[in-house]
């Protein structure tokens, strides 16, 4: 067999692990990565919009799949998808990032090019964009296959994005030395353990878990990420444990477990009694740790006393003041579950099911009668995408039908990421349907990938709530600012001017309107788009003292 180039090794060796689709914008400098897409057998080029939109794309299909690929040429382009894989990089997705830069013949020669600011410093990029992932490299010939390992085994080993420069004309060449096949994500051992230290942690866990007498357990879209999630069900299921969630991590637990409780938000926990359980247990057990920022631990709530917490990280456990290092959250779960004991009891959970039916008729479309006509439409094996905005705080205290997870970018909270990741997500997923609710103003940002979706034939139910407002932003300030109004587009128009051939699309002011149009989703083969108007009224300010305390930098005493 010939030797591949540069270009097409890299793009075969990450596609190995799972990976069929790479999302990008092409660049004269990143045509050796463009041109290898189209040699490398089982991977398809995916044409974004704008580069924002193809980092988005690429987190969402990360989310799924466990990794991505993004691609985006030097300087003009990188740096516009710079914002998308910073939250890559928050929310710990493997995001590989390729960039094409100037060729090292015209470096070699000093030459002035486009894209650089007029001189000859062809590395101005490297830092910028290499601080959105835990690994960069620059390849040749001769360093890419060692390279390439360091890379992908850091960024599986820490889950965040990995920047990977090629140049034009290295890109063109054929690597040096011998190949790595590499194997799928799921048979790579992501951290390893020290076994002293894994075993302290262990009985550590086990000890504080036999002395609690009303432990609670917490777990994370951590889980996800490192793709232990069964396993942290596994062991709350038999170590018989009640479980919450924090918003963040909605989804991650099925909902329908008879040990979920329910959100934690401190007081604006759904149900309420979930705070009082989460106030009373007297052992946490935080599986994926818990972020403890304000929006989700309702403004610094109870879950801030970690002296009861033990907290498995990524590699390390933490338990009070004790810290045990280099312990891969696979081994420590693997280990709990073959020791744990269960603990007598039943847990009961006491959610409320489903949110009671309201509206009817010509009654105007509103939160009140939009999502619990929703909550009865999603079906197991669906995914429900969340924007950052008023519909997230109804979302997440909407109790999920079984085998329905969720997606969000609550700590990143970039409006506009939920329409390019829905086009990732729905891309990614092999079964079940991709369901997204965005505000107007965040759709606005980054409506243009809706012709992606078209060119595609991806079929994703998409409601955009027309409220001409960032409502959020009304919410947590005051009523009545000019900079909080919003152009008044006509939503339901973009996909056929966007060249959306087969999509169901329609405006809905009534609920008799809503009823009917959620009724043709059942029957339509095709992308269904539903322009849903809320009344901008029921963007009310918080109470002030809210409002003082988190968004007027008043924080609370830490107890
Ligand atoms: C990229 C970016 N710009 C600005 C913000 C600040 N911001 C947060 S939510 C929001 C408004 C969202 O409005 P919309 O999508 O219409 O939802 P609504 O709250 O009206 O339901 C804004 C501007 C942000 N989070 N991200
Ligand atoms: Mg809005």
């Amino acid at each position: 067999m010939n030797q591949p180039t540069v270009a097409e090794y890299v793009l075969t060796r990450i596609a190995r692990l799972g990976i069929d689709q790479i999302f990008g914008v092409p660049g004269d400098y990143a045509f050796s990565i463009d041109d290898a897409v189209e040699q490398v057998v089982g991977l398809q080029w995916i044409g974004c919009a704008n580069e924002l939109n193809a980092a988005y794309a690429a987190d969402g299909y990360a989310r799924i799949r466990g990794a991505a690929m993004l691609t985006t040429t030097h300087g003009v382009g990188e740096l516009s998808a710079l914002n998308g894989v910073m939250g890559s990089k928050a929310h710990r997705l493997p995001v590989f990032h390729l960039v094409g830069m100037p060729s090292e013949r015209i470096q070699r020669l000093g030459l002035i090019t486009h894209h650089n600011l007029g001189d000859t410093r062809y590395d101005r990029y490297i830092p910028i964009s290499g601080a959105a992932c835990c690994v960069t490299a620059v390849l040749t010939p001769d360093n890419c296959i060692e390279e390439l390992e360091r890379v992908i085994r850091e960024a599986l080993r820490q889950s965040m994005p990995a920047y990977i420069v090629i140049s034009e004309v290295n890109g063109l060449m054929p690597v040096i030395g011998t190949p790595v096949r590499g194997e799928p994500l799921a048979d790579v051992k992501r951290q390893r353990s020290d076994p002293q230290e894994l075993k302290a942690a262990v009985d550590a866990i086990l000890a504080a878990l036999a002395k609690a007498q009303r432990p609670l357990a917490l777990a994370t879209a951590l889980t996800l990420r490192y793709g232990v999630r069964d396993k942290a069900v596994e062991l709350i299921t038999k170590a018989n444990l009640p479980v919450a969630l924090t918003s963040y991590d909605k989804g991650v637990i099925d909902e329908s477990l008879p040990q979920y409780l329910g959100l934690y938000a401190a007081e604006n926990s759904q149900p309420p009694m979930v705070r009082d359980a989460v106030e009373a247990a007297d052992l946490i057990l935080d599986i994926g740790g818990v972020l403890l920022t304000e929006l989700n631990t309702g403004m610094w709530g109870d879950v801030l006393r970690t002296a009861r917490a033990a907290c498995i990280h990524d590699n390390w456990v933490r338990i009070g003041s004790q810290v045990f290092l280099n312990v891969a959250i696979d081994d420590v779960l693997d280990a709990l579950i073959a020791e744990v004991k269960p603990r007598a009891g039943v847990v009961t959970a006491v959610g409320a099911d489903l949110l009671a039916m309201v509206g009817s008729g010509d009654e105007p479309t509103s939160s009140a009668n939009f999502y619990p006509r929703l909550q009865r439409k999603l079906q197991s094996g669906d995914t429900l995408v969340i924007e950052t905005g008023t519909s997230m705080f109804h979302l997440n205290g909407m109790r999920l039908p079984a085998g329905v997870r969720t997606e969000a970018q609550g700590l990143w909270g970039s409006i506009g990421w939920a329409t390019p990741a829905t086009l990732g997500i729905a891309m990614a997923k092999t079964f079940g349907r991709t369901w997204l609710v965005t505000g107007d103003g965040s759709h606005q940002l980054t409506l243009n990938e809706l012709a992606v979706m078209g060119r595609y034939g991806i079929k994703p139910v998409i409601f955009v709530l027309n409220n001409g407002l960032y409502g959020i932003e009304d919410v947590i300030s005051e009523r009545g600012h000019a900079y909080d109004d919003l152009a008044a587009v006509q939503y339901h128009l973009l996909p056929a001017a966007f060249g959306c051939a087969d999509w169901y699309s329609t405006r809905v002011s009534t609920v008799a309107e809503l009823d009917q149009a959620l009724a043709a989703i059942d029957h339509h083969d095709g992308a269904v788009y539903i322009e849903v108007m809320i009344p901008n009224e029921e963007s009310q300010p918080l109470p002030p003292e809210t409002i003082d305390r988190g968004y007027k930098l008043m924080t609370p005493d830490p107890d």
